[in-house]
């Protein structure tokens, strides 16, 4: 069994960010030897705080399916081209932000938006309730860029073609739309299994926990599909997967909820 999770309205409260209604769920998992792993929009940097802070120590997946990151430690077998950075390996499933960013350029005469390179630290504290210390994190991108879109739905499809012609797409997140290259958050989840196959041997089963369009990806490629239950918009409907649950519960209480059947339908019991 392995768990992976978005972070920002699944793992993570959609206001205040905190994963502690979860906290019993996630470490009856790491007792039992089933890894977390979290396949998430937010940075590198943002990850690893979040994963010292709950005390977790796990390969993990940003910026919408761009880049695997491995603990330098890791037992599991590296790709050749992993590349170690820090104390981390990368494996790069995309392109750099700064092709992104040159991508974009040309579209801001064509359609009204900002992007997070336009925002001070102040803003995107205002548009996300991120702390300070948390909000400068999440400017530290390194594969993608979140949007605020401020112009017409027709102008976002338009917006979206154009960005296709440039093998860019669009994908939407809990707030912000979300400019990426190759590759998804379905794609980087289906790319680390394997490689926890090849470290393991055998079939290993894979459950999903997202609650937005940007997941439906890896919802779908997931052997166990939840769609945790979000506090502002409706959940979105995954083709081709009517046994997705839903959770009944929001955000983390939602995760803590799918968790614990998944590890009580395994024969692992809370301690
Ligand atoms: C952005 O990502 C979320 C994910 O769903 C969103 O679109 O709402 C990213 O900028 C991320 O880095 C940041 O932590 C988050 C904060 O709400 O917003
Ligand atoms: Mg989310
Ligand atoms: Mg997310």
């Amino acid at each position: 069994l392995v768990i992976f999770t978005d972070l920002d309205g699944t793992l993570l409260d959609h206001h205040t960010y905190s994963a502690e209604p979860a906290r019993p769920a996630w470490e009856a998992a790491q007792a039992a030897g089933v890894p977390c792993i979290f396949n998430t929009s937010k940075t590198r940097v943002e990850v690893e705080q979040l994963q010292e802070k709950l005390g977790l120590h796990e390969p993990f997946i940003v910026e919408n399916g761009a880049a695997v990151w491995f603990p330098g430690d890791t037992d599991l077998p590296l790709p050749p081209d992993a590349r170690p950075t820090d104390d981390l390996y990368c494996k790069l499933l995309s392109i750099p932000r700064t092709e992104i960013l040159e991508a974009l350029n040309p579209l801001r005469g064509r359609f009204r938006f900002r992007s997070l390179s336009d925002m001070a630290v102040n803003e995107l504290m205002e548009r996300t309730g991120l702390e300070r210390q948390q909000a400068i994190l999440a400017l530290q991108r390194e594969f993608s860029e979140p949007l605020v879109w401020m112009d017409s739905e027709d102008a976002l499809k338009e917006c979206i073609e154009a960005l296709g012609a440039l093998n860019l797409r669009l994908v939407r997140g809990g707030r912000f739309h979300h400019v990426i290259g190759a590759g998804d958050k379905g794609q980087a989840m289906s790319w680390l299994l394997a490689v926890y196959q090849k470290a393991f041997g055998g079939a290993i089963t894979s459950v999903a926990l997202g609650d937005s369009e940007n997941d439906l990806n890896m919802l779908a490629a997931a052997d166990v599909p939840f769609l945790v239950r979000s506090p502002v918009h409706a959940p979105p409907t995954i083709p081709d997967r009517p046994d997705v649950c839903i959770t009944s519960h929001c955000g983390p209480e939602g995760w803590a909820e799918a968790v614990t059947s998944v590890l009580e339908q395994a024969g692992i019991r809370h301690p």
